[in-house]
């Protein structure tokens, strides 16, 4: 794999609510391009820019109508092509959100597919006829419900794994790969820097999810030609340019990421496992208040250290568009003092691994979750879903209950604007916000951290800086310490030069280090001024030591 994405540190831009240009309230490429200067005084190389191309707002940008075309809200491409060339100017490159698993309903690809059962772009989607007079099959929807949508012109339905108006495509069909191909060269022959590709795993769906005979829902991820797919999106396109791929890939397991991530380079930089944010999933998996399981996380973490070390590329990420705030999640956002202390542990713990950093916009802030009361306030599809069938539908959770799962773990805890600054609507737009502004901006926000040493985004600064100085951040391999302790997350990386020490404390109480994760050493950064005792951490610590 390439120099340069093994030492990259990746910034996530969620475009709609990172900076406002034009006062309509949504956030935009212009707004992007005036803050690139943070950006670069951050310290990040890339940026993962959300989707902005032509869509039908639904999901967010991910109901694309028009691959080729930026999205009015969002600008124009002549914004788009100065975005690119400052970034570049400024060292950042661009990698743009790939999204063809699926098409908006509204894309004209799925137009002319629905109007007869005999048209040229028919097959471009999943069509199936009706078994019994109803769906075809038990395949459930990620956002609730049936995946399968009647359409009146034919009789047939259509499958969509996400919301109804996102139809997908049916990648069995060559031509549509080879319309997909066609579209990836075009933006990269723009000079875009890569692609981090939507749910990349559930194309090539196995034949028996497809079937019209009632059977139950079956998984539709990791189905066996995604491989084949991916190694000829690698031979047709991506081994033409120098670009940083990852695939986003739920259910993946590491078995799987070492096809899909190998580090001989057939296939994809790297993807983004899911496994970690299951360390507090509940019976009802994501809709649920538990805490953070500990071990957990440090199994799965440190099973995917070891296992893809020297074989294939991890990513590391706490926080995305589709994920609580991680200072809420894992940490602790109660009080001030607990909120920088663990904003910094937990931004300590990930950076110190193996693979590449995402950082989601405002984490370097320590931004929290959103105080949302009712589920009218939510702006988010999967969640309004999920209420609707779990409170409405079901009856099997209270409102009261529900929303306390959705101010824990929905999506709009982290699509609520980026806080620049204390003043109005956080210095996000000069009008009305489309997603309501934490009122903790008065408190968190950009210009009261850029010029504090003791800030989170100081910390984080810092934390980049240590990746670019210290190889064996980058190379070395990984050994968990303490694997039963329920409070300290510690780990060595070591390259057989150096080794580094990370201990954490995943709690508000002291914890005690036994005798190799207490070693003493060259102490590269840490959240508490002096060091404190050797064998003991304090609330929320985070040491990072050169042995
Ligand atoms: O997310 C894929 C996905 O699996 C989501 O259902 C994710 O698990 C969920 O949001 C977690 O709560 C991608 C995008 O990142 C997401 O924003 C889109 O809504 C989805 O694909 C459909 O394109
Ligand atoms: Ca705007």
């Amino acid at each position: 794999m390439n120099k340069w994405i093994e030492d990259a540190v990746v910034y996530q831009v969620y475009p709609k609510s990172f900076q406002d240009s034009n006062g309509d309230g949504v956030g935009d490429l212009r707004g992007v391009i005036s803050r690139l200067d943070y950006l670069k005084r951050l310290g990040i190389d890339v940026i993962w820019l959300n989707p902005v191309y032509k869509n039908s707002g639904v999901d967010g940008g991910y109901d694309i109508s028009d691959y080729r075309a930026i999205a009015p809200e969002f600008g124009t491409m002549e914004d788009f092509d100065e975005l690119l060339a400052k970034a570049h100017a400024r060292g950042i490159r661009i990698v743009m959100d790939l999204v063809v698993n699926h098409t908006s309903t509204e894309h004209p690809w799925f137009c002319a597919s629905r109007r007869d059962r005999t048209n040229d772009k028919r097959d471009f989607y999943i069509w199936r006829p009706p078994y019994e007079g109803g769906v075809p099959n038990g395949v459930r929807s990620m956002f609730s419900g049936t995946a399968w949508e009647k359409d009146e012109a034919t009789g047939e339905y259509y499958l969509h794994m996400f919301a109804r108006e996102q139809a997908d495509l049916n990648w069995h069909n060559p031509r549509v790969r080879r319309a997909v191909y066609d579209l990836m060269r075009w933006w990269l022959d723009k000079g875009i820097d890569g692609f981090r590709m939507d749910v990349i795993n559930l194309i090539g769906k196995p034949e028996a999810m497809l079937r019209s005979d009632g059977s139950p829902d079956q998984n539709g991820f990791n189905g066996p030609l995604v491989v084949d797919y991916l190694r000829e999106m690698n031979r047709e396109v991506l081994s033409h340019y120098d670009v940083m791929t990852v695939g986003e890939t739920g259910c993946v397991t590491v078995e799987k990421a070492l096809e899909y991530a190998p580090l001989t380079g057939e296939a994809l930089s790297m993807v983004f496992q899911f496994e970690h944010m299951d360390a507090d999933a509940g019976e009802r998996h994501k809709w649920t208040t538990a805490p953070l399981e500990l071990r957990k996380l440090k199994t799965v973490m440190a099973r995917w250290q070891t296992r893809m070390h020297a074989r294939a590329w991890n990513s590391l990420y706490w926080c995305n568009h589709d994920q609580p705030r991680i200072v809420s999640r894992f940490g602790c956002d109660t009080d001030e003092e607990s909120r920088v202390r663990s904003a910094k542990m937990l931004g300590a713990c990930l950076h110190m691994m193996q693979g590449t950093p995402y950082i989601y916009q405002g984490e370097e802030l320590g931004m929290t979750n959103y105080p949302m009361k009712t589920i009218e306030e939510s702006q988010d599809v999967e969640a309004i879903g999920a209420y609707r069938e779990l409170v409405t539908e079901r009856g099997e959770m209270t409102p009261e209950e529900m929303m306390a799962c959705i101010r824990r773990k929905g999506r709009d805890n982290s699509r609520t604007p980026m806080q620049w600054t204390a003043g109005r609507n956080a210095g996000f737009t000069s009008g009305t916000p489309w997603m309501p502004v934490n009122p903790n901006h008065t408190e968190i926000n950009a210009e009261a951290q850029v010029d504090d040493p003791d800030s989170v985004f100081s910390f984080y600064q810092r934390l980049i800086a240590l990746r670019k100085a210290h190889p064996v951040i980058v190379h070395g391999d990984f050994t968990l310490l303490m694997p039963d302790d329920p409070q300290v997350f510690a780990y060595t990386r070591c390259d057989g030069e150096h080794t580094l020490l990370v201990a954490c404390n995943f709690s508000g109480e002291e914890a005690k280090l036994d005798a190799q994760a207490a070693t003493r050493g060259e102490r590269l950064i840490g959240n508490y001024e002096d060091e404190g005792c050797a064998d003991t951490l304090r609330a929320w610590e985070a040491r990072v030591t050169l042995l």
